[in-house]
């Protein structure tokens, strides 16, 4: 009983702090990024154990507590987010970008998803620490998303030689304007399922409901809402205490993970539930996206490009609502609580999505050292 209570006891000295923080302080800065935000490490900045790297992120988020209080994090999915930034070794990219989505309640941390807002901060931070020089009044920085192995570019503002975020462009789900950030993807389909449809399916049959399972980006299980039992429009908060609905996809969820190649992912922020239904504003369709246990309050960037993706499929629950615009290169504004995100699909002759695009913003909020 004895290396029991000490392990124990080790892991509650570890929560307490006393060996995962240093007094010192570790580098960091927090930024938004599109409509998410949190910190922003340098890899050699953190410890590179990953248990300790983890140990120390729980910390600095204040996690797990609802209320995060003894931490950074918001209370919220979207604010407990982190980003660590290294330089590459790769002939197609300048650096190299893993996410890790710590979560609110629960001790975990996890690099089992990518984060297409968090990465619309990525470039003005590797210029701020000097892994990427400023060329002209506009830099364009190849980013390597660790999570999923493939590259992104994201343009940044760099008037004098220095990323400057003040601007005018504005993306719903924040108030005012920043300085743009387009964001464009080359062939992001099967990021974590290995193919776009896993099952090879436009449509299975998951607990009774018509579903897509899709990734270009981000896999995602996109079911009609009505088909839910909800008209789609209902405000984030009215869902998240609709426990019947919430259980239903979860079930869902679960039983799709091991489709999509996921594994068991009871414990993963994996696959988000997109459910769709007719736009409302004039834009492709409309979404209510659970990331993948709470109503997120606009929608993921690679969410979006794959819910999008999914409206192209011939047959599927998401083509059967949506409006899709000719021609090879389509602009869709994909609808959720709070506007719409707008992508870019470019399409091969075949109709399939070679390239995506989007455009964000991002804010440097505080540069300094957390404790
Ligand atoms: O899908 C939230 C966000 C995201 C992820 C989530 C994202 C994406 O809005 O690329 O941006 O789905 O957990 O930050």
């Amino acid at each position: 009983t004895v290396a029991p209570m000490r392990a124990i006891l080790t892991r509650i000295a570890g929560r307490n702090g006393r060996e995962v923080m240093s007094d010192t302080g570790t580098r960091c800065m927090w930024m938004r990024g599109g409509t998410s935000k949190g910190g922003y490490f340098l890899a050699d900045d953190l410890p590179a154990d990953v248990a300790a790297r983890d140990e120390m992120l729980l910390r600095v988020m204040g996690s797990p507590d609802a209320r995060q209080i003894d931490g950074m994090g918001g209370a919220s999915p979207l604010t407990s987010k982190v980003a660590v930034v290294s330089r590459s070794g790769r002939a197609d990219a300048d650096i190299d970008y893993l996410f890790l989505q710590v979560f609110v309640d629960q001790a975990i941390v996890t690099d089992a998803q990518n984060c297409g807002n968090i990465l619309a901060g990525v470039g003005g931070f590797a210029i701020e620490r000097g892994l990427v020089e400023a060329r002209g009044d506009s830099t364009d920085v190849r980013i390597f998303m660790r999570n999923t192995g493939q590259v992104a570019t994201a343009t940044i503002h760099t008037p004098s030689g220095v990323p400057s975020y003040a601007g005018d462009e504005e993306i719903d789900g924040v108030p005012g304007g920043s300085a743009a950030v387009p964001l464009v993807f080359d062939d992001v389909a099967g990021s974590m399922c290995g193919a776009l449809l896993p099952t090879r399916n436009t449509v299975d049959v998951i607990e009774g409901v018509e579903v897509t399972m899709i990734d270009n980006g981000m896999p995602i299980v996109v079911m009609r809402a009505a088909d839910l039992g909800i008209t789609g429009y209902e405000r984030p908060a009215e869902l998240d205490a609709d426990e019947v609905l919430k259980a239903r996809l979860e079930a869902i969820r679960l039983a799709c993970g091991p489709l999509m190649n996921l594994g068991d992912v009871s414990a993963k922020s994996v696959p988000k539930m997109t459910m769709i239904a007719p736009a409302q504003h004039g834009g492709a369709f409309m979404t209510r996206s659970f990331i993948p246990q709470k109503c997120h309050d606009t929608i993921g960037v690679f969410a979006a490009v794959s819910a999008a993706t999914a409206a192209l499929l011939p047959g599927s629950p998401a083509a059967q609502l949506a409006s899709v615009p000719n021609g090879s290169r389509k602009m869709m504004a994909v609808e959720h609580p709070n506007g719409a995100t707008a992508c870019v699909l470019h399409c091969d002759a075949g109709g399939r999505v070679e390239k995506a695009g989007m455009v964000r913003t991002a804010r440097k909020l505080f540069d300094g050292m957390i404790f």
